[in-house]
């Protein structure tokens, strides 16, 4: 038994420490939001399969080296043989933020399909962690997280989304298409304050929430970066600061932010500690250069203090 499935692309990322257009130097590692989520996850100790395709290359490889050194399982990821590893370069001028190109499409990560995540069902999760990154990648990839929330409501999974809207991707209007009737269909929706109203109905954030809660999600969480993050269910609200920490690189926090907060439901937390728990991983994982390199464990956590991990 798995605790979470995700699926999801995996690219590599060319991260330069000065800019790019000067030849400044060049970090390679792999990323991709749910593969984030999942080593977020797996660092604290939980079991995690990630579902997705990557190419026969070597940036392929290194997506599932990556991916089994963090204890992730890969057994259900496939090689495509056709179509090559989506590419994320990120150019960052110092002192300015970071700017994100994406070479993915056709990609071997967009080619996903439901039949490939099927097999990965034996593994009988207890959550379904999907974003609103895949379905903008293909029409396949769109059925495959459609279907896979299908799949999760059958077999009495508990899907959790996070909107993780990319401009890049496809326009607010495209967007607010196909994830509205996902987010309707989850039972956790995690969003940014500014992608909100992709899911919800109305003009305002209390309209918008009640509009999700009145749906089957019984829990949206909404991030809110440097001023905290706030949980909503139908028992209220509750809010949580975010952590003073100096920010090195905000690329990954969200992820970081939601594998703490399924963390804490997997350990059958108050949504309070969840909330605080997120928090921490969120802003543990803005300290350093990395979409998930300085994703906490449990001791990590335990040395920032949150009351929620120490008891653990
Ligand atoms: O949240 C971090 C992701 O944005 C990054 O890892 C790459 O999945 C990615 C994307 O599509 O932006």
């Amino acid at each position: 038994m798995t605790d979470v499935l995700t699926l999801g692309e995996a690219l590599i990322a060319f991260r330069s420490l000065g800019r790019l257009s000067l030849a400044a130097p060049v970090s390679v590692s792999a990323a991709g939001a749910e593969m984030n989520v999942a080593i977020g996850l797996a660092r604290l100790g939980h079991q995690v399969s990630w579902v997705g395709r990557v190419g026969e290359d070597p940036a392929g490889d290194l997506a599932l080296r990556t991916l089994r050194a963090e204890s992730v399982d890969t057994r259900f990821a496939t090689r495509d043989g056709v179509a090559p590893t989506g590419v994320m370069l990120v150019d960052q001028p110092q002192a300015l933020s970071p700017v994100v190109t994406y070479h993915r499409r056709d990609s071997a990560g967009s080619r996903l399909t439901f039949a490939d995540v099927e097999p990965a069902w034996q593994t009988a999760p207890r959550v379904l962690h999907v974003t609103g990154i895949t379905p903008a990648l293909s029409d396949s990839a769109r059925e495959a997280v459609s279907l896979a929330i299908r799949r999760a409501r059958d077999v009495g999974a508990i899907v959790t989304l996070d909107v993780n809207y990319r401009a890049k991707l496809w326009s607010r209007t495209e967007a607010r298409a196909a994830l509205a009737p996902l987010a309707l269909d989850a039972d956790v929706v995690i969003a940014s304050e500014d992608e909100l109203d992709l899911v919800g109905d109305g003009d305002s954030e209390a309209s918008q929430i009640a509009y999700l809660l009145d749906a089957r999600p019984s829990e949206v969480v909404i991030k809110r970066g440097r001023r905290g993050a706030t949980h909503y269910s139908p028992a209220g609200a509750i809010s949580q600061p975010a952590l003073p920490v100096v920010e090195v690189n905000s690329i990954g926090a969200g992820d970081a932010f939601t594998a703490g907060y399924i963390s804490g439901m997997l350990d059958d937390l108050p949504a309070g500690q969840r909330l605080s728990r997120a928090a921490a991983c969120g802003a543990l994982a803005v300290t350093g250069q990395g979409d998930w390199e300085q994703a906490p464990t449990r001791a990590d956590l335990a040395r920032v203090g949150t009351a929620s991990e120490a008891a653990r």
